[in-house]
């Protein structure tokens, strides 16, 4: 008999950071002839989550959704933490065993589960008692995940992050800053680190590793981690990336679309701090007068909450008018979802002020496109490391690391001057672009390594 395609079962766990990436590969997964299961857990902890759900499976009929109610967290039981994504992680890995019997009963059955790596330890025994593979779906740099991987080991000795040293290290990578560390890992019992170090300790029952990152983008890195070098027991790191997005292309509704249409090639500077990131409104105010010193056009996604829900502040509230006055020929201020895949995409960007979310990378490095890194908190400061040495972007790092208070407008403006007129760094931007092209094209690298792994897994 010829083999079939597998029947894959994906889990993402809360955020639109963790969603993007499972529904790229739910996709692509798709399109190569896989019966896809998409489980979610209800309900979503932001609208974004649940309303790219809804438009991922009215574009996707084949695929087959479960969701699945989460025993809510009784708010008093995680006194470290008031995160609401972080409390989710915590409900969906007390709720994942309700998942068995749907599971079990899959038909065509299940060849395997590709699930988040904060469900990684609620998840190996019922893939266990399933019989079937589970790989990890990690959707931070390779460089933020051997992190995680080694956390245990620097949770058990109390000195690994004494502010006597300067620097955090783990074998075989390059030494992690001090700063670049998120600090909740420096508290063994905060709910993120407690998460973290116990699905770590489940790495190594997974079958692999699926990794959004590309050979090119973190050679070093990738090459220690699965030669042993970090850890010894975990299973193969899989780079498969930069995912490929199945979002169609937006009608023009959103106006700064056709006011991006009418902007030359790359003169606008994008600026977003990704879905739960809000800058404090005195920040705010000196990144508007940054971005104006800068002379450049821009565009600029403002958030000013955490989930999405709860941001209802209006952009008059934030902004001087007299600025929105002066700058409405240079730029655009939005607030609300924009289709940031189509904003990269556009010949009008021509650099990127970001968070350093590790999909906002991602989707850069896929385009080339130079970026200012600014990262806020959790994994954005090791992954502005990652891509300045990859030569996608540069990295003030004394603005992430809190020497100064304030960014002042001046220096804003600055790097935003330097981030566009570097044409070395355009060059090299463009590069990672190539690179990242030819990864993921037929007979590239990461293409490949998916390749193999459905291969395994065919029935
Ligand atoms: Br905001 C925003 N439009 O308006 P990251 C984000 N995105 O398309 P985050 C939009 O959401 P974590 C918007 O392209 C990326 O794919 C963006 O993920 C898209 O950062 C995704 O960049 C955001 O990883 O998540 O949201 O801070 O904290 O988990 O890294």
């Amino acid at each position: 008999t010829t083999a079939s395609p597998p029947h894959i079962a994906l889990l993402p766990s809360a955020g639109m950071g963790h969603l993007t990436p499972f529904l790229r590969l739910a996709s692509m997964l798709s399109s190569r002839s896989c019966t896809v299961t998409l489980i979610t857990a209800s309900p979503s902890v932001s609208a974004a989550e649940s309303s790219h759900v809804s438009f991922f499976l009215s574009q996707h009929p084949l695929v087959k959704h479960i969701e699945f109610q989460v025993i809510p967290s009784k708010p008093s039981s995680n006194p470290t933490t008031d995160d609401p994504f972080f409390l989710q992680f915590e409900a969906t890995n007390r709720s994942v065993h309700l998942l068995y019997p749907s599971l079990a009963s899959a038909s065509p059955p299940l060849s395997a589960i590709f699930s988040d790596f904060a469900v990684a330890s609620s998840f190996a025994p019922v893939a266990a008692d399933l019989g079937i593979p589970n790989y990890i779906i990690s959707t931070t740099s390779c460089k933020f995940f051997c992190l995680m991987a080694y956390l245990p080991v620097l949770l058990s000795d109390p000195s690994s992050f004494s502010s006597g040293l300067n620097e955090v290290n783990i074998p075989g990578i390059t030494p992690f800053p001090l700063p670049s560390i998120p600090p909740e890992f420096k508290n063994p019992n905060h709910l993120f680190t407690s998460l973290i170090a116990t699905s770590s300790q489940a790495l190594s029952k997974a079958k692999g590793i699926l990794m959004n990152t590309f050979d090119d983008f973190e050679p070093e890195t990738l090459a220690a981690v699965n030669s042993g070098r970090v850890l010894d027991n975990l299973p193969p790191i899989l780079p498969i990336g930069p995912l490929e997005t199945f979002e169609p292309k937006k009608e023009q509704d959103q106006s700064y679309l056709p006011w991006l249409d009418s902007q030359p090639a790359e003169s606008v500077v994008y600026v977003s701090f990704g879905s739960r990131t809000a800058l404090s409104s005195a920040q705010i105010r000196e990144l508007s007068k940054g971005l104006e010193r800068s002379g450049y056009r821009f565009l600029w996604v403002l958030k000013t909450s955490k989930v999405d829900k709860d941001d209802k502040e209006e952009l008059k509230d934030l902004l001087e008018e007299s600025f929105l006055d002066r700058t409405k020929n240079k730029g655009r201020v939005v607030k609300g979802w924009v289709s940031q895949q189509d904003i990269l995409e556009h010949p009008a960007t021509g650099g990127f002020i970001s968070h350093c979310g590790w999909n906002s990378v991602m989707e850069a490095a896929r385009k080339g496109i130079p970026m200012l890194a600014w990262p806020q908190h959790g994994d954005q400061s090791v992954n502005a490391e990652v891509l300045e040495k990859a030569g996608l972007g540069i990295w003030e790092r004394k603005w992430d690391w809190g020497l100064e208070g304030l960014v002042s407008g001046e220096e804003i403006g600055k790097k935003i001057v330097e981030l566009m007129e570097d044409e070395k760094l355009r060059g090299l931007a463009r590069k990672v672009g190539e690179n990242a092209g030819k990864a993921t094209g037929i007979g590239g690298k990461s293409e490949k390594v998916l390749t193999e792994v459905l291969e395994y897994l065919e029935q």
